[in-house]
C-alpha cells in the first residue's frame, strides 16, 4: 500500500515491529522518532516539548499529504467545478488535534505518547495559533473550509499569509495592551510553499490606449509603476474521516528580485530598500488600522494583492487543464467573504478583456456568473468605501473599468427607474456626497449572480434597508444562508467527555449529520440521564477552573453559574450592559435587598480594536467591576467577575463547554448573525439574548421556553431612533439604573475615581447609540429569571440538554449544503 513509509521502520532501530499501517500507535511512534531525528535533528532524550510538538505535527502532516495527493488527482481527472472562497481572514485555530480528529488517529497518537511518556495535550498546547482573523468572519471561513472538505466539495480557500496575526492581548491594570503575534517564529509545519503558483501583481502608474491597426478598436494598456511578487503557501485542510483534503492557499508578498536590482543598479540604494519594504509590508499584518491615509492605502493594496493572485491562479489552472477561457464560470465559483475581495470583480474584467481579449459583454456575463457576495454587516461604518484619489492612483486601470461598469449599470437603472435621480445616485458605484468614493458593496452586488446575508433577520434587513434599491432592481439575486459552525472542532474537539456521552446514546451519525442530536430528546425526562448531563457539565467547569487556576491563579467555584460573554469588544455587542447589570446586583446585595442569590461567575473575553478607545474603556469597566465585587466581603462569594485575557480559538475551545449561560445581548438589528451563540448552544449552554441575528433562529429551534429573551426588537429600535431616543428618560424612570449610573459617575465603584468612566457615562446618558439604557431593566428581569431557574438543577439540565439536542441546524455542514444548492450550483449527491 502506498501509505507505508519504509524509512519509518528503517530508522527506528529499537523495535522489530513494522508499522502495519501508519495510523496505528506503533506506526505513529516510529514516525515520531524518525521526525525527531530527521526533521527536528535532536536525540529524542534532549528534546523539549516544542520539539515534540513539531515532530508530532510533521508526522500528522505526512498522513494528511497522502490523502491530499489522491484528492488533487481525482479533482483533475474528473474536471470538477471548484469553489474558491476568497477571504481576507481565515481564523483556523490550532491544527494538530483537529487534524488527528479528522483523520481518526487521536487514540493511536495518545497511545504512542503514553509509550513515549509524553502527554499529547501538553504537546498540543505548544502549537502557536494561526490568528489570521479578527473574529466571526474569519472563523466562519475556517468552519466552511472544514465543512466543504467533509462534504467533498472541491474547494480552495484563498487569502493572505499575514506574518503577524491578530495581536496578543495582555490586560494590565484593567487596560488592554497589545503585543505583536509572532506565530511564524519557529516555522510552521502545516504549510507548504507552492513554487509553481507564484504570481505578480501590479500597482500604480497610468493607462494608455492604442488603436488596433486592423479593426480600429481601442486597446487598453496598463503601465504600472511597480509590481509585487505573490508566493503561495498551501495548508492542507482534511475532511472528517473521508480521505478528502482541500487547499488553503495564502499569499505572501515579496519584492520582485529584478525590480529591486534595477533600482539598485541605478544607484538608488535607499529607494531599492524602500520598495522592498513596501512590497513586503503588504502581507505583514492583519488589517492595519485604517484611519490614516497610509493605512487605507496599505489595506487596499492587501485586498487587491491577494485577490489578483487568486484570480490569476485560477486562470493559470484553467489553462493548465486546457479549458477554454470562455468557460471560466463553469469551472470556478468564487465566493466573496464580504467586500474585502470585491475588487476581484474589476480584476476579472481586466484579465478577460485586456489580457484574454474577450469583448466587454461576454466578459461581463462570465464575471457575473462567477461571483457570489456574502454580506456580513449592516453597520454603515463597516461598509467599505475607498476615497477615489487613493483608489485611482493605486489601480488606474481598475478605476476605468469600474467607471465603465457603472456607466452601463446606471444606463440600465435609468431605463428601469425613469426620472428617479436620487435612486441612481444612491446606487452608483461612485459616491459623490462630499469626497468621491468607490462603493465596494455596490460593486459586489452589481458584479455577482447572488448576494446573501448570514441570518434570516440580517438578510431581510439587507433587502429592506441597506441594499433596498438593489433588491428592487434584482429581487432574484438575494438570498439567505444562515451561518453555522463545525461540530468537529466546536463539539468533538472542544468537549471529548460530552462527545463520549453523545456517542454512547446516539452512536456516531451526528458527527456528520448534526440533526441526529435530536435523538437526545428521548432522554429529556430521564432523571438518571439528566443527572449524568449535569455531572459532565460540572466536570467541564472543573476543567476550565483548572486552566484558569494555572494561567491566572484564580480559583473559580464550579457550583456557581458560569455566565459567559466571549466575542470582540464592541459597543453594539454591549459588554457594558452586562457589566452594568452586575453593578446592579452589587448595589442590591449591598442594600440587603438581594439575599439568596445563586452564586455566579461572570466570564468575559475578547479583543478591542487597538484604536477603538471606547471598547478599551469597556474592558476597563469589566475589570473594575471585577475588582469591586471580588474584594467586597459581602459579594465576593456570590459574584465573581473575570476578564480572561487573549481570547482565541483555543481559549474558546476551553470556554464553550463550561458555560451555563450564553450572553447574546447585542442591540437588535446590529449583529448580522453571531456564531459564538451556536458554539454555546451545541455545548449545552442556555442563551440570554435579544431578537437579533442568529438568536432568532436559535430560539425558533430550541423553543421560547428554553431561551431567556429580553429587549427591544429591531423594528422598535428603528422606531425609537426615528422618534428621537432619549436615554435619560430610562435613567430617570429606573431606580436601579439610576443607582448604577450615579455610582459610576461619582466614583463609588472605582475608589472615588470619577474621571475614568466619565466619557462612558456621558455617552450612555446623552447618546447611547446602542440602546443600553432602554434595555437595562428588561435585561435585569431576564437575568433574574435565569438565576431562579438555575437553582432548579433538574429544570436547568433539561433546558441545557434541549439546547444541544436542537442545535442541528447550526452545523456549518447545513450552511455549506445551502451554498451548494442556492449559490454555487454544486450537486452534492454525485
Ligand atoms: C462580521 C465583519 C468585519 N461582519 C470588517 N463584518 C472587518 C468587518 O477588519 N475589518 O475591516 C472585519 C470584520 N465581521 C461578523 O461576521 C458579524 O459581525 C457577525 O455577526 C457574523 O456572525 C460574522 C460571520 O458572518
Amino acid at each position: 500500500s502506498h501509505g507505508q513509509q519504509p524509512s519509518e521502520t528503517e530508522t527506528s532501530g529499537t523495535t522489530a515491529i513494522a508499522a502495519q499501517d501508519n495510523r496505528s500507535a506503533d506506526g505513529i511512534r516510529l514516525a515520531f522518532l524518525r521526525h525527531m531525528r530527521r526533521t527536528i535533528g535532536k536525540p529524542v532524550e534532549f528534546s523539549n516539548t516544542l520539539d515534540q510538538y513539531r515532530a508530532m505535527a510533521h508526522l500528522v502532516r505526512d498522513r494528511v499529504m497522502d490523502d491530499w495527493i489522491t484528492t488533487v488527482e481525482s479533482y483533475v481527472q474528473h474536471n470538477v467545478r471548484v469553489v474558491c472562497y476568497l477571504s481576507a481572514e481565515f481564523l483556523l485555530g490550532p491544527h494538530l488535534l483537529n487534524a488527528m480528529l479528522n483523520l481518526g488517529i487521536t487514540d493511536s497518537a495518545e497511545k504512542a505518547c503514553d509509550e513515549l511518556h509524553y502527554s499529547l495535550t501538553q504537546l498540543a498546547d505548544e502549537e502557536p495559533e494561526p490568528g489570521l482573523g479578527n473574529g466571526g468572519l474569519g472563523r466562519l471561513a475556517a468552519c466552511y473550509m472544514d465543512s466543504m472538505t467533509t462534504l467533498e466539495v472541491p474547494a480552495v480557500g484563498y487569502g493572505l499569509r499575514y506574518e503577524f496575526g491578530i495581536f496578543r492581548q495582555e490586560i494590565r491594570d484593567g487596560w488592554q495592551v497589545e503585543h505583536s503575534d509572532k506565530w511564524l517564529e519557529y516555522g510552521n509545519p502545516w504549510e507548504i510553499p507552492a513554487s509553481e503558483a507564484t504570481q505578480h501583481v501590479s500597482f500604480g502608474g497610468h493607462t494608455e490606449t492604442t488603436k488596433d491597426e486592423k479593426t480600429g478598436e481601442l486597446i487598453w494598456k496598463w503601465v504600472p509603476a511597480f509590481t509585487v511578487k505573490g508566493v503561495a503557501y498551501d495548508t492542507p485542510i482534511p475532511g472528517y474521516r473521508n480521505k478528502q483534503v482541500n487547499r488553503l492557499r495564502l499569499w505572501k508578498a515579496e519584492a520582485e528580485d529584478s525590480f529591486d536590482l534595477e533600482i539598485f543598479n541605478r544607484g538608488d540604494y535607499m529607494g531599492a530598500v524602500r520598495d522592498k519594504m513596501e512590497s513586503e509590508t503588504i502581507s505583514k499584518v492583519l488589517y492595519p488600522p485604517d484611519e490614516t491615509e497610509q493605512g487605507k492605502r496599505l489595506r487596499l493594496m492587501q485586498q487587491y494583492f491577494f485577490t489578483s493572485c487568486s484570480l490569476q491562479d485560477m486562470v493559470r489552472l484553467h489553462k493548465l487543464q486546457k479549458l477554454p477561457i470562455e468557460k471560466f464560470a463553469d469551472k470556478w465559483s468564487v465566493q466573496l467573504n464580504d467586500t474585502h475581495p470585491s475588487i476581484g470583480i474589476a480584476e476579472l474584467m481586466r484579465i478577460l478583456t485586456d489580457e484574454e481579449e474577450i469583448g466587454w459583454d461576454e466578459a461581463w456575463t462570465i464575471t457575473q456568473a462567477t461571483f457570489g457576495y456574502t454580506n456580513h454587516t449592516l453597520l454603515p461604518e463597516a461598509l467599505e468605501k475607498w476615497p477615489l484619489p487613493i483608489f485611482a492612483s493605486l489601480l488606474p486601470r481598475h478605476i476605468e473599468i469600474i467607471y465603465e461598469i457603472n456607466r452601463r449599470f446606471l444606463k440600465d437603472m435609468q431605463a428601469k427607474f425613469p426620472g428617479d435621480t436620487a435612486r441612481w445616485a444612491r446606487m452608483s458605484l461612485i459616491g459623490e456626497d462630499g469626497e468621491k468614493q468607490v462603493r465596494m458593496a455596490n460593486l459586489a452586488v452589481v458584479g455577482s449572480k447572488m448576494v446573501n446575508g448570514v441570518a434570516k433577520l440580517h438578510s431581510e434587513l439587507l433587502k429592506e434597508d441597506t441594499l433596498k434599491d438593489f433588491y428592487e432592481a434584482f429581487p432574484n439575486r438575494f438570498t439567505n444562508v444562515t451561518n453555522g459552525v463545525t461540530p468537529r472542532r466546536w463539539l468533538m474537539l472542544a468537549d471529548p467527555p460530552l462527545t463520549a456521552l453523545l456517542n454512547e446514546v446516539l452512536g456516531t451519525a451526528w458527527h456528520t449529520d448534526l440533526y441526529a442530536l435530536r435523538g437526545l430528546e428521548d432522554y429529556v425526562d430521564d432523571a438518571g440521564f439528566l443527572d449524568k448531563w449535569r455531572k459532565r457539565q460540572e466536570e467541564s467547569k472543573g476543567r476550565l477552573g483548572d486552566f484558569i487556576k494555572r494561567s491566572m491563579d484564580v480559583s473559580l467555584n464550579p457550583a456557581s453559574m458560569f455566565d459567559v460573554q466571549v466575542k470582540r469588544i464592541h459597543e453594539y455587542k454591549r459588554q457594558h450592559l452586562n457589566a452594568l447589570h452586575i453593578l446592579g446586583l452589587y448595589c442590591r446585595i449591598k442594600s440587603g435587598e438581594l439575599k439568596d442569590l445563586p452564586p455566579r461567575t461572570f466570564l468575559f473575553g475578547g479583543k478591542a480594536a487597538p484604536s477603538y478607545t471606547y471598547a478599551k474603556l469597556m474592558i476597563k469597566l469589566v475589570c473594575t467591576v471585577g475588582e469591586l465585587v471580588g474584594k467586597d466581603p459581602q459579594t465576593k462569594d456570590l459574584l465573581r467577575v473575570l476578564f480572561v485575557p487573549d481570547y482565541s480559538v483555543s481559549l474558546g475551545q476551553r470556554i464553550y463547554p463550561a458555560a451555563d449561560l450564553s450572553e447574546q445581548i447585542s442591540t437588535a438589528g446590529k449583529e448580522a448573525s453571531g456564531t459564538g451563540c451556536m458554539k454555546f448552544m451545541m455545548n449545552g449552554a442556555v442563551a440570554i439574548g435579544t431578537l437579533d441575528g442568529a438568536n432568532i433562529e436559535i430560539r425558533e429551534e430550541v423553543g421560547e421556553e428554553n431561551f431567556f429573551l429580553f429587549g427591544l426588537t429591531a423594528p422598535q429600535i428603528a422606531e425609537k431612533q426615528k422618534a428621537g431616543y432619549r436615554p435619560r428618560d430610562f435613567y430617570e424612570k429606573s431606580p436601579l439604573l439610576r443607582e448604577v449610573m450615579d455610582g459610576l459617575r461619582d466614583g463609588r465603584f472605582s475608589n472615588g475615581d470619577r474621571d475614568t468612566f466619565a466619557p462612558l457615562v456621558r455617552d450612555l446618558l446623552e447618546v447611547d447609540r446602542y440602546f443600553v439604557m432602554a434595555d437595562f431593566d428588561d435585561y435585569a428581569r431576564a437575568q433574574s429569571e435565569a438565576g431562579k431557574i438555575f437553582c432548579d438543577s433538574k429544570k436547568w439540565s433539561r433546558m441545557s440538554l434541549l439546547n444541544t439536542a436542537r442545535s442541528g441546524k447550526f452545523s456549518s455542514d447545513r450552511s455549506i449544503r445551502e451554498y451548494c444548492q442556492n449559490i454555487w450550483k454544486i450537486n452534492l449527491d454525485r
